[in-house]
């Protein structure tokens, strides 16, 4: 039977919601540009990559531009949410995180960060959670974006860990693939009919047990 030793954990949609404020920087760039981007198309950026962002962002406001304009843009963007971030508080973290964290250290498991974003580091230390984690891999450390498994095996090798004893958490489809690709267990946090390929999916940290990681769901095969 396999036992977990590590736990990989995404940052934007599970460890604090920070897509609202992406949203709120995409959409004032977008009327900026002079074209609408609503929360229904913000959906579309979830777990993918600011530049990957900006493309989605463009092709919704039916814009063709140069490479030296997008970065610029993308640029703009992310000082504005930068603005929003610098005044998050732990009263952000989403419900149960922190006690799950804790919970794991308290029972030996290691904890990484894999995370699409270059600004988890501002986020972690304003609510204060920077030293829950042994391992930080984030969008500087990456070169291929979710699905793709680089963020995840980076992270158990960090923690010294192989990808068959780790479960990653994830808000994202792609992030479930990418934890697929990279021979790991995961948790999906949100929607079952989005993440169904997921081992389980759950509504958030707060219902995440130490029976439920090394449950018989994670040992088929093992
Ligand atoms: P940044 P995750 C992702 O974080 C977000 O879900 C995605 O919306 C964002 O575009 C991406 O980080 C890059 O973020 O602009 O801060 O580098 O879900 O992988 O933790
Ligand atoms: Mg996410």
């Amino acid at each position: 039977m396999t036992k977990i030793k590590a736990c990989l954990f995404d940052l934007d949609g599970v460890i604090v919601d920070t897509a609202k404020y992406h949203y709120l920087a995409w959409r004032r760039l977008a009327k900026e540009l002079g074209f609408d981007f609503t929360e229904e198309h913000n959906e579309r950026l979830k777990g993918i990559s600011r530049m990957d962002s900006l493309e989605i962002l463009l092709e919704v406001g039916g814009l063709t531009l140069d490479e030296n304009v997008k970065v610029k843009l993308a640029e703009k963007k992310n000082n504005w949410y930068c603005e929003y971030i610098a005044k998050m508080t732990p009263d952000e973290i989403l419900p149960g995180t922190k006690e799950f964290l804790e919970l794991l250290r308290g029972n030996k498991i290691k904890i990484a960060l894999g995370s699409a974003s270059k600004n988890s580091m501002s986020i972690l230390t304003n609510v204060g959670l920077v030293n829950h984690f042994d391992a930080i891999v984030d969008g500087n450390n990456i070169t291929h974006a979710k699905p793709d498994p680089q963020v995840f095996l980076l992270g158990a090798k960090e923690l010294g860990v192989a990808p068959e004893e780790c479960v990653v958490f994830e808000d994202a489809r792609a992030g479930i693939e990418a934890a697929i690709n990279a021979g790991m267990y995961s948790v999906g946090i949100g929607d079952p009919k989005i993440l169904n390929k997921a081992n389980i999916v759950v509504s958030s940290l707060k219902e995440m047990t130490l029976e439920k990681l090394n449950s018989q769901i994670y040992c088929k095969g093992a």
